[in-house]
């Protein structure tokens, strides 16, 4: 299972890095994958796995970008 956010702020590789690798920690996330230019994170969950949409967003937020889910 796979969810997607929408995320702006970003304007270089290094943030979709460090969005990737804040995401990475969050206990159920398995992968994630940000494409800078289009502003969208794609998560992966690991099998069986729930992620809290509020958890991703507020780290991604803390990070210092805005986001939101992407339904
Ligand atoms: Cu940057």
């Amino acid at each position: 299972m796979t969810r997607r956010y929408r995320i702006s702020g970003m304007h270089c590789a290094s943030c979709g890095l460090l969005v990737d690798d804040t995401l990475e920690d969050i206990p159920g996330v398995a992968s994630s994958s940000t494409d800078v230019r289009s502003g969208c994170a794609v998560v992966a969950v690991e099998p069986g796995a729930s992620i809290d949409d509020a958890v991703v967003v507020a780290a991604i937020t803390d990070l210092g970008y805005d986001a939101r889910p992407d339904r």
